[in-house]
């Protein structure tokens, strides 16, 4: 692909320490470095099925057992990474500016929790957060860091095509804690073909419009709405620095394109 981005590090330096108001748009790059696999790289699949195969309602509808199996392995690399310097990087920036009256947001695609942990405070998790629960009949969310999350959930979830999956019966699965309720419970992420919160995609809007410098981090920019994020911003006149090991569908509307692993290009950028 030819692009018209620079990677010139000097000038964006320039760029970042002139910035009031810095939107930050994150995806599975920037926790391949902690050890989470990314979805259409070679870690994008659990036994034979691909995520868009079972990060689906249909799916869940189908057979929630191996919905469930599949998070409860996902539940578990996600409860044993941590941050990397990519996630440190931006945190630091974000208290650096803070004390400035400057400010950051991060927009992230991840349903991991690695930002948060690494300190960064204002944080949007637009698919959801694999450490919740949301049930199907009452709709309550619950925070859940219990692993597994049921008993029956118990050596599940590996991604060995040859290990055969656990089809637990329905009401052996997650199930409502709320009085009299008892419903099937469900990773509250946002799987493909369902809407994103309208409330927080409100909040996003509002970012997007104010930002006067916006990151795009170890995202495919394949998915949508995320994947419009960037452009949109361009649109406006304002910079936009893509940072990915490869340049992908949207970097042609984009500033910058700085090629590598974030781990190491954002820690020199944010310097
Ligand atoms: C590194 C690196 C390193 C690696 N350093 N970089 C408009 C047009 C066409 C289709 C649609 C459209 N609008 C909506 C759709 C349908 C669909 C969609 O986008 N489909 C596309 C595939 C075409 N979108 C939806 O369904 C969304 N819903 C919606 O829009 O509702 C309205 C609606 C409903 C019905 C029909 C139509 C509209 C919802 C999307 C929710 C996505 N959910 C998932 C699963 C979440 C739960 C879970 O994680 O289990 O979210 S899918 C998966 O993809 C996950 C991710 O957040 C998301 C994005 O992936 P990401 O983060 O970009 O990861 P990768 O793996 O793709 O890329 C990694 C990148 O990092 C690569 O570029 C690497 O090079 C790079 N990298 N190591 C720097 N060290
Ligand atoms: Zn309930």
């Amino acid at each position: 692909t030819t692009t018209s981005a620079k990677s010139d590090m000097k000038e964006f330096l320039e760029v970042v320490s002139k910035a009031k108001h810095i939107a930050v748009i994150t995806g599975a790059g920037v926790s391949a470095e902690s050890g989470v696999p990314t979805f259409k790289g070679d870690g994008g699949q659990w036994k034979t099925w691909q995520y868009q195969d079972i990060a689906t309602p249909e799916a869940f509808s189908r057979n929630p057992s191996r919905v469930w199996e599949f998070y409860h392995h996902r539940r578990h690399l996600v409860l044993t990474q941590k941050p990397n310097a990519a996630h440190l990087a931006l945190a630091e920036c974000e208290k650096r500016m803070r004390k400035q009256g400057r400010s950051m947001v991060i927009i992230t695609q991840n349903i991991d929790d690695l930002h948060r942990e690494a300190g960064s405070k204002h944080v949007l998790n637009i698919h959801g957060s694999v450490m919740e629960t949301r049930c199907v009949s009452c709709g309550d969310i619950a925070v859940n860091h219990q692993h597994p999350v049921c008993a029956s959930l118990e050596g599940t979830g590996s991604p060995d095509p040859e290990i055969p999956e656990a089809q637990i019966p329905v009401d052996q699965l997650p199930r409502c804690e709320q009085s009299d309720c008892r419903g099937l419970l469900r990773p509250n992420v946002v799987f493909f073909g369902e809407t994103l919160d309208s409330h927080l995609l409100t909040k996003v809007e509002k970012e997007l419009d104010i930002c006067d410098l916006c990151l795009v981090v170890g995202t495919s920019s394949i998915v949508y709405p995320a994947a419009m994020f960037g452009p949109q911003v361009a649109s406006r006149g304002v910079p936009v620095a893509e940072f990915n090991m490869a340049t992908t569908p949207k970097t042609e509307y984009f500033t910058y394109h700085f090629q590598g692993p974030c781990g190491s290009t954002v820690p020199l950028a944010l310097a």
